[in-house]
């Protein structure tokens, strides 16, 4: 293989590659019906959060360290968080400000005053929507829904399309990629259609070791066969998102719930295993019926987060922009060392199919780790030893390994 077969990402793609963390908003009716799957009956009455502030939400993302937010415009119960033509059953027809209120332009507001990128979720399933078992209908339905999104709320980073309830319903998903492509050329397009980056296969936020970050491989790394519903026109570069929600099995905000909470070690462990193994992980936080963000998810995801600056922020010494099969990182003295920190410069690829990382203790090269896949990301933790220097050595690899930067650190 060579430089001229290997799959690329686009500039969109390396991009969003590089946010590496993406928060998750689940909000709407069934955050106050104590429910995940609400069946599209519960009456909009219902929906009145006495306290929404879509600023806490996104500096609550911001301070964690978060690159982006998703929000979910409508979930399977066909409940709309913005005031759309198509249908009655949305804020326009809730308490809320009168039926005056649309969630998404505060949070599309509030991510932009914050800088934070904005992305949306549409459920393609709508139990609500009379019209979903005519195919055609539905469609035109759809594409009506989307094309306010896209057009209404400024630019959006991804597209999240949820493929849960729909299995063997068709959509047009020609004409709803050629939806996306015309309003929002630069956003992600998550898991159907023509995916720019797809699913990681579960929803514990974590990737197998190696995910490659091509199409061909997917199917290997994923534990479903998802990419059979793919267009023939996806591209062969799709890195994968690992989707998970901050309380166990809650992507909604449900009461008395606090003990769902996920431990800050499980936390950890599921970084490690997705960024860690170079994909995003985009953590789902659930505002509560309030329209808050609730203290302890806050409290905890700080923690998690605060967790990882202290373990990363810091290089013990890194060399950024190196090339070819070894590597060398000299500690000046004898240092301890129990993580190392690799990136490929995917622009060109993934190049490198094999490495090693090695030190040199007492005089003697030593093995520390052997691994397949680096790409964007991949961290290394092993036994503390006392190095002078780190070595990468490329093992096997298509072309010339270009090492975006290589770090070590003692956490
Ligand atoms: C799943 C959905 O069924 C869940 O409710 C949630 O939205 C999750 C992100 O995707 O497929």
């Amino acid at each position: 293989m060579n430089e001229a077969v290997l799959a690329k990402p686009t500039v969109q793609q390396l991009r969003w590659q590089d946010m590496e963390l993406g928060m998750f908003c689940h909000f709407g009716i069934n955050t106050f019906c104590d429910q995940e799957w609400g069946d599209g009956t519960d009456s909009p009455e219902l929906f009145n959060p006495t306290q929404l502030d879509a600023r806490q939400w996104v500096r609550t993302a911001k301070q964690a360290g978060f690159a982006y937010l998703i929000l979910t415009a409508k979930h399977h119960d066909g409940f709309c968080l913005w005031p759309t033509a198509t249908t009655d059953y949305s804020v326009k027809s809730s308490p809320w400000k009168h039926g005056q209120g649309d969630v998404v332009r505060e949070v599309a507001d509030a991510c932009r005053e914050e800088g934070i990128r904005f992305g949306l979720y549409l459920s393609p399933w709508d139990r609500h929507e009379p019209c979903y078992p005519d195919k055609e209908a539905y469609d035109d339905f759809y594409a009506a829904q989307l094309t306010e999104l896209l057009t209404q709320y400024g630019p959006l980073v991804e597209v999240w399309f949820d493929g849960a309830g729909s299995q063997g319903r068709e959509y047009d998903w020609q004409r709803i990629m050629g939806l996306v492509k015309q309003h929002q050329p630069d956003a992600m397009v998550f898991n159907m259609g023509t995916p720019t980056i797809r699913w990681v296969g579960n929803e514990d936020g974590v990737a197998p070791y190696p995910c490659w970050n091509t199409t061909d491989s997917a199917k290997l790394n994923m534990y479903t066969d998802e990419t059979t519903s793919w267009l023939p026109e996806t591209p062969a570069w799709v890195p994968a998102e690992c989707d998970v929600p901050i309380r166990k099995d809650r992507w909604f905000w449900h009461p008395n719930d606090e003990h769902t909470l996920r431990s800050l070690d499980n936390l950890i462990d599921i970084y490690y295993r997705s960024v860690g193994h170079g994909c995003t992980l985009l953590l789902n936080v659930a505002p509560d019926d309030r329209g808050l963000m609730p203290e302890a998810d806050i409290k905890r995801l700080i923690e998690f987060m605060d967790e990882i600056k202290r373990r990363f922020s810091n290089p013990i010494t890194r060399t950024d922009g190196a090339e070819g099969e070894s590597v060398l990182l000299s500690l000046n003295e004898e240092t301890d060392i129990n993580h190392v920190i690799t990136m490929e410069d995917i622009a060109h690829g993934e190049r490198i199919r094999s490495y090693v990382l090695e030190a040199e203790v007492q005089g003697q090269w030593v093995e520390l780790v052997t691994g397949s896949a680096i790409g964007h990301k991949k961290i290394d933790r092993f036994e503390t030893v006392r190095a002078r220097q780190l070595r990468l050595r490329v093992t096997n690899s298509v072309d010339t390994a270009l090492i975006r930067s290589l770090a070590c650190y003692c956490c």
